[in-house]
C-alpha cells in the first residue's frame, strides 16, 4: 500500500513539471519567433535616403518621387552660399548652410505633387529655384 500511494505522489508531481517545462520552451520559442520577425522587418524596411544639392539656382534633383505613408530622408546639401527650403503641406523653412547639411525624415500620408521654394535669398536668379516632391501610392 505504502509503496502505490508514493509512485502516485510520484506521478502527480512530475506531471505539472512536465508540461511547465513544455509551457517554458514553448514561451521561448515564441519570443525567438518575435524576435526573428522584428529583426527581418527592421532590416528590410531602412529609411531611403535622398539627397539633394542646392546651388544658385536650382535644386539638383529639382523633383523627387517618394512613396506615400513610408518615410524618407533628404538631406539638403549647399554648394555655395546659404539657401532655404520649404515644400507647403510636407515640411518648412530648412536653414542649408554650406558644410552643414540639412536632414528631415518625412513620411507623406497622402499622394500629390507637393512644390517647394527656395526661402532665403541667394541672388538674382533665387525665384528660379523650385523643388517638386511627387508623392505616389
Ligand atoms: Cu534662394
Amino acid at each position: 500500500m505504502k509503496a502505490t500511494n508514493t509512485q502516485s505522489k510520484a506521478k502527480h508531481t512530475q506531471a505539472p513539471s512536465i508540461y511547465r517545462l513544455i509551457y517554458v520552451i514553448a514561451l521561448i520559442a515564441a519570443m525567438l519567433l518575435i524576435m526573428l520577425s522584428l529583426s527581418n522587418g527592421y532590416a528590410g524596411e531602412k529609411t531611403p535616403v535622398i539627397t539633394i544639392h542646392a546651388r544658385r539656382y536650382k535644386f539638383v534633383p529639382a523633383e523627387i518621387t517618394v512613396a506615400a505613408g513610408k518615410p524618407v530622408k533628404l538631406i539638403f546639401v549647399s554648394d555655395d552660399v546659404g539657401h532655404g527650403i520649404s515644400v507647403d503641406g510636407l515640411f518648412s523653412d530648412l536653414n542649408i548652410i554650406p558644410g552643414k547639411p540639412q536632414v528631415v525624415v518625412i513620411t507623406p500620408s497622402k499622394a500629390g505633387d507637393f512644390t517647394g521654394e527656395c526661402s532665403r535669398y541667394c541672388g538674382s536668379g533665387h525665384e528660379r529655384m523650385t523643388f517638386l516632391v511627387h508623392v505616389v501610392e
